[in-house]
């Protein structure tokens, strides 16, 4: 009675076996502690500060999330649901420099602040919001700290599995697989109808992160915003309204104050140098710009190109439809100007 696995199958186990759960331990620690004030954790904050929080706190924090957007008591969350599933999300975050649980943690907040101090919460409906913070809080998981070229080009296992927006597909692989798990589902409650409609919220969210995708989600978005098309009643447009938000959550540390802005810019630098040095020692090819350690002096050239070709588009857009989200564009052009002076000292 042996079970044989097709070739696919057992690529598909290789990578997904690797799988942490949340210990009884730690739930009960985090369980048993009333949540913090929303406004005691600044959550409302665009100039929220993740670093000044325990990691106790971030779950905390996230939980609270739930609970302020009231969706713990739409959707029946039991109290102890959410916390294993808080934590066991975080768990499954690896220890990289940039790619780990604090930046997911960071985008969650910051859709919670486009959602409430944004405004963003009027056209969204509670299955879109509960969505799009599930999204966030998953939306890099078992993320290994190099990029989808990276893995194409070490033949990963998970290139094999997911030729396009490789490491996406996984993120989202890895954020069903902790629904799944037993005391980790917080969407049990959820008719069938409701439960497959958020995991496809979910699934378009995550995958909309790749920014090989961004370019034309934003060609089709300018379009929208331009014709004046934002009734956002086509489930086509709403869903690339949400993509836009999930990328501009994802980058958001470029719209912080600057202490922060110049803090995070070395944890990425950090993170791409790594690749670089694993490809031009062990792979012995030659790194792109953006990972070469050779030039990290050109690091605020660097932000003021990203903040130009990215940044900017994406927030004056999204300000465009929603004037609430106006502090995200404000706060980015601020750090444009702080790049650009010390482009000048060099
Ligand atoms: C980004 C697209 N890439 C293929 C080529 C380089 N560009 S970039 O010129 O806009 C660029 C962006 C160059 C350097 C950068 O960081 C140097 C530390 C960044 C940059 N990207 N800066 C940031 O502050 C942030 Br946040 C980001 C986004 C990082 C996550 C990108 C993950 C992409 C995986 C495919
Ligand atoms: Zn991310």
């Amino acid at each position: 009675n042996v079970v044989r696995l097709t070739a696919k199958q057992n690529v598909a186990f290789e990578v997904l076996s690797y799988h942490v759960m949340t210990s009884e331990e730690d739930l009960q620690r985090v369980s048993q502690v009333s949540i913090p004030e929303a406004n005691q954790l600044r959550l409302y904050s665009w100039e929220f500060n993740d670093m000044v929080l325990t990691d106790d706190e971030t779950v905390l924090a996230s939980v609270r999330m739930f609970i302020e957007l009231d969706l713990s008591k739409k959707f029946r969350i039991p109290h102890d649901v959410m916390c294993r599933w808080v934590l066991s999300v975080k768990k499954n975050y690896r220890p990289v420099i940039y790619h780990n649980w604090r930046h997911a943690f960071n985008v969650g907040q910051t859709m919670f602040a486009m959602l409430t101090t944004g405004g963003m919460n009027v056209c969204m409906s509670d299955l879109e919001r509960i969505g799009l913070l599930i999204a966030c809080l998953s939306h890099d998981l078992d993320h290994r700290g190099t990029n989808n070229a990276f893995q194409a080009k070490v033949d990963a296992p998970l290139a094999k599995l997911y030729t396009t927006s490789t490491l996406e597909h996984h993120h989202f692989d890895q954020c069903i697989m902790i629904l799944q798990t037993e005391g980790n589902n917080i969407l049990q409650t959820l008719s069938p109808d409701d439960y497959k409609l958020v995991v496809r919220y979910v699934e378009a969210a995550i995958l909309s992160t790749d920014l090989a995708l961004y370019f034309r989600k934003r060609g089709e978005f300018q379009k929208l915003v331009e014709g004046n098309e934002e009734h956002w009643d086509d489930s086509a447009k709403k869903e690339l309204l949400r993509g836009m938000m999930m990328t501009a959550c994802d980058v958001a540390a470029i719209c912080k104050p600057w202490e922060i802005q110049q803090v995070v810019a070395k944890l990425v630098a950090s993170e791409f140098f790594q690749q670089g040095d694993i490809e031009r020692n062990q792979l012995h090819v030659e790194p792109i710009p953006m990972m070469d350690r050779a030039k990290k002096d050109e690091l605020p050239k660097m932000q003021v190109g990203f903040i130009d070709s990215i940044c900017f588009p994406l927030y004056k857009m999204l300000a465009d439809v929603e004037p609430g989200l106006n502090p995200l564009y404000e706060g980015c052009k601020r750090n444009r100007d702080n790049w650009e002076k010390l482009q000048q000292e060099h």
